[in-house]
């Protein structure tokens, strides 16, 4: 199959992003949503100057609440931020105000600022309900207007909703800082949409800056906000087409190598008998990429700091032959620090042409002499080329993980099981993976309290299931006239008690397993999202329990098109 969405002539990554790229036919959407309008403030709240109280106009009362928001902040003790600020609050003022408010230091906003953190405690004071209206309302708005139709998907928009009005902060010592971010208004505001679109209409009784069709850039909305003059755009979500067409381009990759993988393991074993010493060296190099998912190592000078080696600059010192271990042949011990100075531990066993290989490659060197001395990442890298387009030894390890992952989901799914411990099996197919491609992490600091408090919970679910067994025996033994309707709820209830025990039982056992693995890289680099869709899909699972919210909008083009059978 191709990816879904390649329909137009998108520039591609590499591609020169030129005026004459046609980069959409059709492009629909809703246009921005704007910041609230400004709610003045409640009649008791008020604002001093010089020790009076005195009543700001709307306009001059939204820009002190500005400040006196950040009146905690260190910000407003600054020179640079109190000037700018007190020049553009001024610019806001009537005629009378600024007549009368010529003193920054004589301005009292400290009854706005405690209204403000009243506000924000009783926000924080939510109850459930309120907190899932807000969170309701939030989703309704990102179905509207989080969207648009770039021919033909629907493809997630990334900013959508416009900042509000506030004080330019900058980083440092900003010469801006303290100045009015004004607040955007429909008249400044640049749509770009097809013209046989429905094009997005403006809040009633304002108009557009301008509405223009222009297909050889890919924002949808466009303006120029004040304090440096600088464009802003509303553009897609970086998950959308181009960074998804990218990932599917790379599991495509491998899904090639897995058709022509025998060939190339067929090829190498006959370079293991190679006259040519740096045949067989990249050959043995290669099998380690192969079978042990290896990096290929300093493709960039990883700092001079950290000694950190991959496949093609190992050292004689990195791995030790054991013609015997504990039972097995031609043993091989590597030990040495991999990428982010995580170390590499392992002891294979290898075939016999390759061990009596490292035997030939070590002889007559010093420890820190190079194993594979006729061979360097560029000569590696140049032979994978001719081995199969595409192919580098990230792509053996993307393919190894791929196929790893489905062959482990096969083999741990129990079709009996219920969903808790589907996702525990998962879990187990996905750290067989991380284990491959060593992806360790130390044990979190937060890891034996966590454990002790669910562990807590555990205790108090068992406890809490045999009341409801006692309860229900009981409920049995009842006078017979009301027994029926008794005991079934009693019944139900320990249905419902053992299903949340297993539930707490599962956490407990995938968390003691992953103590020591870190999922993310794996799950995020080297599955191809469409296993892990089409096993969801298969066995009725909701993917929102096996990716998180970045991790579907990342996946959302694996998610879109996996079936039921793919393969990968
Ligand atoms: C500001 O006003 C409040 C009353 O709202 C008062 O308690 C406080 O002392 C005033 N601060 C200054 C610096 O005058
Ligand atoms: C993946 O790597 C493992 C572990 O080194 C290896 O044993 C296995 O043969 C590889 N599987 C495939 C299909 O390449
Ligand atoms: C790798 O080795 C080849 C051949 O010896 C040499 O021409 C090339 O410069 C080397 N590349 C690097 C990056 O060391
Ligand atoms: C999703 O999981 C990743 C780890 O893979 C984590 O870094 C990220 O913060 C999570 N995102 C959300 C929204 O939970
Ligand atoms: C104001 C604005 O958004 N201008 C941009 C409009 O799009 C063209 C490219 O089509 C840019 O060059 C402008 O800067």
């Amino acid at each position: 199959g191709s990816f879904p969405s390649l329909t137009t002539l998108m520039a591609l990554p590499g591609m020169r992003d030129t005026q004459t790229v046609v980069k959409w036919k059709f492009l629909e959407h809703k246009g921005p949503v704007f910041a609230p309008p400004y709610e003045p403030l409640p009649s008791n709240v008020k604002f001093y100057y010089d020790g009076k109280v005195m009543r700001l106009s709307p306009e001059a009362e939204e820009v002190a609440t500005f400040f006196a928001k950040m009146l905690d902040h260190e910000y407003t003790t600054k020179d640079i931020f109190r000037k700018n600020f007190f020049k553009d609050w001024r610019k806001e003022m009537t005629a009378e105000e600024k007549a009368k408010i010529t003193d920054l230091k004589k301005c009292n906003f400290s009854e706005m600022n405690e209204f403000f953190k009243a506000q924000s405690e009783a926000r924080k004071a939510m109850t459930k309900e309120e907190k899932q209206k807000i969170k309701e309302d939030n989703e309704r708005i990102l179905q509207e207007y989080g969207f648009c139709i770039m021919d033909n998907h629907r493809e997630r928009i990334a900013n959508f909703r416009i900042e509000p009005p506030g004080l330019f902060r900058g980083r440092g010592d900003h010469p801006k800082m303290g100045m009015l971010k004004r607040r955007i208004r429909p008249e400044d505001i640049i749509i770009n949409c097809s013209k046989d679109s429905k094009h997005p209409e403006p809040p009633p009784g304002t108009r557009w800056k301008e509405v223009r069709h222009d297909n050889k850039v890919t924002w949808l909305v466009s303006w120029t906000e004040n304090i440096q003059g600088s464009i802003k755009y509303i553009m897609l979500n970086p998950s959308s087409r181009i960074k998804g067409e990218k990932d599917w381009q790379k599991y495509e990759t491998a899904r090639r190598l897995k058709k022509c993988v025998d060939r190339i393991r067929n090829q190498y074993r006959e370079d293991w008998k190679s006259k040519e010493m740096r045949i067989r060296q990249r050959a043995v190099a290669l099998y380690f990429i192969d079978k042990l998912a290896l990096r290929a190592g300093n493709e960039k000078e990883e700092g001079e700091t950290a000694d950190t080696v991959g496949c093609c600059s190992l050292r004689v010192e990195h791995i030790k032959l054991y013609p015997e271990n504990d039972g097995q042949e031609y043993v091989v011990e590597f030990d040495f620090l991999g990428k982010d100075s995580i170390r590499y531990y392992n002891k294979v066993p290898v075939e016999k042409r390759v061990f009596k290989n490292l035997q030939l490659f070590m002889e007559n060197k010093e420890p820190d002499d190079d194993l594979f001395d006729r061979l360097n990442t560029s000569i590696l890298n140049k032979h994978l080329q001719e081995l199969m387009d595409g192919l580098t030894a990230k792509v053996f390890r993307t393919y190894n993980a791929s196929i790893t992952l489905q062959q482990q989901l096969k083999e741990l799914t129990n079709a009996e099981e219920n969903i808790p411990a589907k996702i525990l099996s998962y879990n187990r197919a996905n750290r067989a993976v991380a284990i491959l491609c060593n992806h360790q992490r130390a044990p979190p600091k937060t890891f034996e309290k966590s454990m002790q408090n669910l562990q807590t919970k555990i205790d108090a679910k068992r406890e809490q299931l045999s009341d409801a067994k006692r309860e229900l025996k009981s409920a049995k033994a009842d006078a017979k006239v009301r027994k029926d309707e008794k005991s079934k709820k009693s019944k139900k209830a320990v249905q419902r008690i053992e299903e949340q025990l297993m539930k707490l039982e599962v956490q407990a056992t995938d968390r003691e397993e992953n103590k020591q693995i870190a999922l993310g890289t794996s799950k995020l680099n080297y599955l191809d999202p469409r296993i892990s869709v089409a096993w969801c899909k298969k066995w009725g699972i909701p993917v929102e329990k096996i990716y998180n919210k970045t991790q579907r909008e990342k996946f959302a083009w694996a998610i879109d098109m996996a079936d039921e059978d793919f393969e990968f």
